[in-house]
């Protein structure tokens, strides 16, 4: 069995626990709020994941909660840390390591999965007799949300009617009653497409929810890879190695055969319910918004032993929909880029907007050889992602020049607020898909689904032409090297504190 971090989510709790990210807890912690609360303190200060041991009102094990577990860690030299150990890089691994591996499957044959007979995930079953979803465990992540979000974190499972393509992504759910979820299924998602294909049939979607799956498995989930790419065959490519998966007891969809918890059912082609509030990835949750929600219904369960629930207590900076939605929305957004010949050699979302901008890194030669203007330019580039299901999420693209680390917020924010004139440098869009979770769209003035974005052009006029023509007022740049070497040689016994 395989007991790598990036394959098996058990291999990556110990994982985390010898890289000291890791605090076990083993007095009792309430799932309702307090799990949450802990989880949401350690999001805002970037400490290290919490392992609940000891959730009031499990039953029969079920189940222990993993909180955090793509934040980001303290120190600077290991910030990426707990995103690299789901990839099986070091954990110094920097942002664009973490984004080339998972750009790496898309241009390498996917490699399938292998069917076992069995696995750790089948240890134990409850059938529909034994399941009540009403009396798990399931948490409660902010005082105003509408239901206890079990999946937040957990891998859906759906499969196209003539069974070409699988699916594996993930989207909340909360729990309804008994036997069901409600949840997001939302366009232009692949969840969304797959359930419009049932629909047209007239059948309901057989579906599997997997909770704790393989890392790699759960980061593609993530990330808006194409329509019609099956993710266990792209991430088996990306991680060199087939991902051994077994066959669900109630339908004949597939999942990871570690996978701590499954939940096997089906997705209502006709049933839905309420949905919602929750506190969101842009930071808010707005009291009784509660929206009608795709509604799901859960036949059977198996578990591993002791099993753990992965949760993303989600809101503010920075938990795993800013670690994970904004930074793979963006690493799908350079190779869409640069699929189409545009000179694009980063791109990324800072987190100081919310994950709501990309940053586009544009090589300097490579612009002049375009021979193009900032007006061309703006409207081709936002032509291009704007229409594409992975700029769905991102209202701002920035386009800045070879001298910023996209990566780096304060450098994009710098370049923003000092090369990109209002108005005149940017080139709106009112007429493409708007993401609604954002709140100017939801609750603002217009179209909660449509318009409201913009490419802001932060790259000069001499960037287009005969290069750039200044140079930063900052220490590496305005000074000569001997200068430069003579401050830093001296700058301990001068009485200033060494770096
Ligand atoms: C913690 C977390 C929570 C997420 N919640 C949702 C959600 O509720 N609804 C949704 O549509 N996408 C959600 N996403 C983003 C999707 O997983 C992402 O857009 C992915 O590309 C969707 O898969 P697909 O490309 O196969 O459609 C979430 C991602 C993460 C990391
Ligand atoms: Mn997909």
């Amino acid at each position: 069995m395989s007991a790598q971090p990036d394959l098996c989510f058990r291999a990556f709790v110990d994982a985390l626990k010898l890289d000291n990210d890791l605090v076990e807890i083993n007095t009792p912690i309430d799932p309702y709020l307090e799990a949450a609360a802990i989880t949401r303190r350690v999001c805002e200060t970037n400490d290290r994941a919490p392992l609940f041991n000891n959730v009031t009102g499990m039953q029969n094990g079920l189940f222990r909660i993993l909180g955090a577990p793509g934040s980001l860690r303290k120190s600077p030299s290991d910030r990426y840390g707990r995103l690299a150990r789901h990839l099986a890089l070091p954990p110094t691994a920097s942002m664009r390591e973490i984004l080339d591996k998972m750009l790496s499957a898309s241009t390498i044959p996917p490699i399938e999965p292998t069917i076992l007979l069995t696995g750790p995930c089948k240890e134990n079953r409850l059938d529909e007799s034994q399941i009540d979803l009403t009396k798990l465990p399931a948490p409660l992540i902010h005082q105003s949300d509408g239901g206890r979000y079990i999946q937040t974190y957990g891998m859906h499972v759906v499969q196209t009617p003539d069974g070409k393509w699988t699916n594996w992504s993930i989207a909340r759910a909360m729990v309804h009653d008994k036997n069901h979820l409600t949840g997001l299924v939302i366009q232009p998602q692949h969840i969304w497409q797959i359930h419009q294909m049932w629909k047209n049939e007239g059948r309901d979607v057989p579906w599997a929810l997997a909770f704790g799956v393989p890392p790699a498995a759960i980061m593609a989930s993530s990330m808006p890879i194409p329509d019609g790419v099956t993710e266990a065959g792209y991430v088996g490519a990306m991680t060199g190695s087939s991902l051994e998966l077994v066959k669900c007891d109630t339908n004949d969809l597939y999942v990871p055969a570690t996978s701590e918890i499954v939940f096997e059912g089906t997705l209502s082609i006709t049933e839905t319910g309420p949905e919602g509030p929750f506190g969101e990835m842009h930071g808010y949750v707005f009291p009784g918004d509660v929206h009608i929600g795709a509604k799901y219904k859960v036949n059977r369960i198996t578990y591993r032993d002791n099993p753990i629930l992965p949760m993303s207590s989600c809101g503010r900076l920075t938990d795993e929909t800013h670690t994970m939605i904004g930074s793979l929305a963006a690493a799908e957004i350079r190779k869409i880029c640069q699929q189409n010949g545009l000179p694009v050699t980063d791109a990324f979302s800072p987190f100081e907007s919310q994950v709501t901008w990309v940053a586009l890194r544009i090589d300097a030669a490579g612009l002049r050889k375009m021979k193009t203007t900032s007006q061309e330019f703006r409207r081709r580039v936002g032509d291009l992602v704007f229409n594409h299901k992975a700029g769905y999420t991102i209202h701002r693209i920035v386009l800045v020049g070879d001298d910023i680390d996209v990566y780096d917020g304060g450098d994009v924010m710098w370049a923003f607020s000092t090369r990109c004139r209002p108005g005149m440098d940017e080139t709106f869009f009112e007429d493409v898909r708007g993401f609604p979770l954002i709140p100017y769209m939801s609750h603002g003035n217009g179209s909660a689904t449509t318009g409201g974005k913009v490419v802001s052009d932060a790259l000069m006029p001499t960037e287009y032409t005969t290069g750039r023509d200044w140079e930063p007022a900052d220490f590496k740049s305005s000074f000569p090297e001997e200068v430069k070497r003579r401050v830093e040689e001296n700058w301990t016994t001068m009485g200033f504190s060494a770096s």
